[in-house]
């Protein structure tokens, strides 16, 4: 099986692994937690607080597990301010895709089951990193992000469960990147030394992303030149040599005008220009931009400085 689609031009990558392996996820989670492995911190636990490796009440039928990987390229646009272009960074991850659950479940079910009559569902409450390392799909950095093939880390993960049985298992340990054996490039460049060089666990709440992609005022602690992307942080994902040719990979979206800056940077503006920049900026959900103007406003602040 050569776990390969293309989708809208997009690479996806997969694999499969038998249901059972759920409770050793499960296992790998609770032991963690139990050593006190897993940050307490309200905000992460509120991500993860109702994540299970379990087969769903709804398809008890399940067979299989599919982890999946959708290439997802970095966005770059230029904001225009004060006479001065300014260019920023959007990462992957709050970017809408070409590729839709949809069309992924479709692929799934016509491309790879290729026999009628079977299910497949998308499942969000689990740990998508950790399912994917140990199905083989990819490995771990050491900034805590999973790697896949040719795509580096910058791919979108999903789960599906299927009721196929595919008869195959790709089972294994979670495995580090050789590359990041010798290479402390991330530590370096994080902006608030969430990795360490001895713990795979970033340490969560040093990390700039759990504050600025959500609304609320920055700890004080956070320097102010420590942000680089108009939400969420690339530093760890940028320098890094496994990314080397998927950095460059960039989507480039239309500039944003000075009037444009500029209701972002009020946090409001007339109903026609917030479209206008929910259409340049091409976030996840089509009224994402509405509800994060305030993030928004206050992340751009902070780089247009
Ligand atoms: C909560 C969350 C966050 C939190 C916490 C991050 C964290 N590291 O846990 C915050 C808000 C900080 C965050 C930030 C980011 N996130 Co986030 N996040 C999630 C979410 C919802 C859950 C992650 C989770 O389960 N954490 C709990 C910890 C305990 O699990 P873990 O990180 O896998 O940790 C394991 C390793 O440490 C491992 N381990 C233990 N021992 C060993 C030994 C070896 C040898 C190895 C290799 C590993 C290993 O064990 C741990 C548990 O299994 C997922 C979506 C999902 N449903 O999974 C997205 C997700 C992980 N995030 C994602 C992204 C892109 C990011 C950012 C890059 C966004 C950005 N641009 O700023 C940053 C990266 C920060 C970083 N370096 O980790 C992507 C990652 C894609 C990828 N290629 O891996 C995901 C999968 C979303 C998606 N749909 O694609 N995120």
């Amino acid at each position: 099986m050569s776990n390969e689609l293309t989708l809208k031009n997009l690479k996806v990558k997969y694999k499969v692994m038998p249901i059972r392996h759920l409770q050793e996820l499960q296992e790998d989670i609770d032991e963690l937690d139990q050593k006190g492995k897993i940050s307490k911190n309200k905000i992460l636990r509120g991500y993860i607080g109702n994540f299970k490796f379990q087969l769903p009440d709804e398809f008890q039928e399940a067979k299989y597990v599919i982890a999946l990987a959708l290439e997802s390229k970095v966005a770059l646009v230029n904001f225009h301010y004060n006479g001065v272009i300014h260019e920023v960074m959007i990462p992957q991850n709050y970017l809408s895709s070409e590729v839709t659950e949809e069309d992924i479940t479709k692929s799934i079910l016509d491309d790879v089951i290729k026999e009628p009559g079977y299910r497949v569902e998308r499942v969000r409450t689990v740990h998508l990193k950790l399912l994917a390392t140990r199905s083989g799909l990819g490995k771990y950095g050491r900034n805590n992000i999973c790697y896949v093939d040719e795509l580096g880390s910058l791919v979108n993960l999903f789960c599906f469960y299927t009721d196929y049985d595919f008869n195959e298992d790709n089972f294994q340990e979670a495995k580090m990147l050789d590359e990041c054996e010798k290479c402390s490039i991330c530590i370096n460049k994080c902006p608030a030394q969430a990795i360490s060089q001895d713990d795979f666990i970033i340490d969560v709440e040093k990390c700039i992303t759990l504050y600025n992609e959500i609304k609320g005022e920055f700890p004080s602690w956070i320097e102010a030149d420590a942000h680089n992307a108009l939400i969420g942080c690339m530093k760890c994902q940028k320098y890094c040599p496994a990314n080397k040719t998927a950095i460059k990979n960039t989507r480039r979206f239309e500039d944003l005008t000075e009037e444009e800056t500029m209701v972002i940077l009020e946090g409001k503006g007339e109903e026609e220009i917030v479209n206008s920049i929910e259409q340049k900026l091409d976030m996840y959900h089509p009224s994402y931009v509405k509800y994060c103007l305030p993030i928004l406003k206050r992340n751009l602040r902070v780089l247009l400085k």
